[in-house]
């Protein structure tokens, strides 16, 4: 995998104080945006957001101090993009988990930036590696903008002749102070598919706080969600358009100290609230058309 010299995309698309590259750990180049509001950095390798900072804040986005930065393996943490499937592959579980999108090296598409906000376009198109692994013409464009949120948006166009079925998620994973005195609210009585009970389906009773593994996709449903970090004084506001999933993860104990890219005791200062169409919502997308998914991050501090 070549990478982008950064030194000549900062010379094309560098701009004081809003937009420069660099080279992030494993050489993969690294957008950083900055303005009033805060500060993000997104890998061109992934297409992956792997911070996010509002002024005032502590990082929002949580990632492993044990990740990998290796060409053919995921970052863990920030905004992992899983497509265009989620979970293992449904027909061939030696294809990479989450799709290929997340191992791959994206395209810078363009910059922009007003007085108030900050903005980066990446884009992902077929080719014989992808064609290779998923039999579809396709481009994806990733959108990033910096205001006094975060705003992710995703994209998916069929380049192709025939529709295509896919299924998506921005696997956002947000920093908490301590995970059993965090509450996220917003999914009370969805239903759910439960990971760890063989996908066992269920109803949401009440807010969730996590107390063991916890790996629920929630379905047919576009509530926005909060994430009530008690212990840190903050509210995490997640919200989202052209999404019909939500999937909630902690990995708890003895998941963590399996994953080798993730600390033992990690499990404790993160949880997943994933922005997806999965599941029962997978997505039909007929020839030259498009669908957009939007998560869009709003931290506050509580008085
Ligand atoms: O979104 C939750 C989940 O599907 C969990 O089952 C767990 O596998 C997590 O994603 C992380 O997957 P990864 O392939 O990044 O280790």
């Amino acid at each position: 995998m070549e990478f982008p010299d950064v030194a000549k995309l900062n010379s094309y698309y560098g701009t004081p104080e809003k937009i420069a590259f660099r080279e992030g750990p494993g050489g993969f180049p690294v957008i950083a945006l900055a303005n009033g509001s805060g500060a993000c950095e997104v890998s061109l390798y992934g297409g992956h957001v792997l911070s996010y900072r509002p002024i005032g804040h502590v990082p929002v986005l949580f990632m492993s101090k044990s990740s990998l930065y290796e060409v053919g393996k995921p970052i863990r943490g920030g905004i992992p993009v899983c497509w265009p499937w989620f979970g293992a592959h449904p027909d061939n579980s030696a294809l990479p988990m989450h799709g290929f999108a997340r191992v791959s090296l994206w395209n810078l598409a363009g910059t922009d930036y007003t007085p108030r906000s900050t903005e980066v376009s990446l884009r992902l198109d077929h080719s014989d590696e992808t064609l290779a692994l998923w039999p579809h013409k396709f481009r994806l464009t990733l959108r990033v903008t910096l205001e006094q949120f975060l705003r992710v948006e995703l994209t998916t166009r069929n380049m192709d002749e025939e529709a295509f079925v896919f299924s998506e998620a921005l696997h956002s994973y947000f920093m908490v102070r301590q995970i059993v005195e965090t509450t996220i609210r917003g999914l009370e009585g969805a239903e759910y598919a439960d990971k760890t009970q063989a996908n066992g389906r269920g109803v949401q009773d009440g807010p969730i706080v996590v107390g063991e593994e916890f790996d629920k996709i929630y379905v047919d449903t576009d509530a926005e969600c909060v994430v009530e970090d008690a212990a840190l004084g903050r509210e995490i506001t997640v919200s989202k358009e052209g999404s019909k999933s939500t999937v909630v993860w902690n990995p708890w104990i003895e998941k963590a100290q399996r994953m080798a890219d993730f600390g033992d005791d990690e499990y404790k200062r993160m949880v997943c609230v994933e922005t997806a169409n999965a599941f029962d919502n997978k997505v039909t997308l007929e020839p030259g058309a498009t669908h957009s998914m939007a998560v869009t991050i709003r931290a506050a501090l509580k008085e």
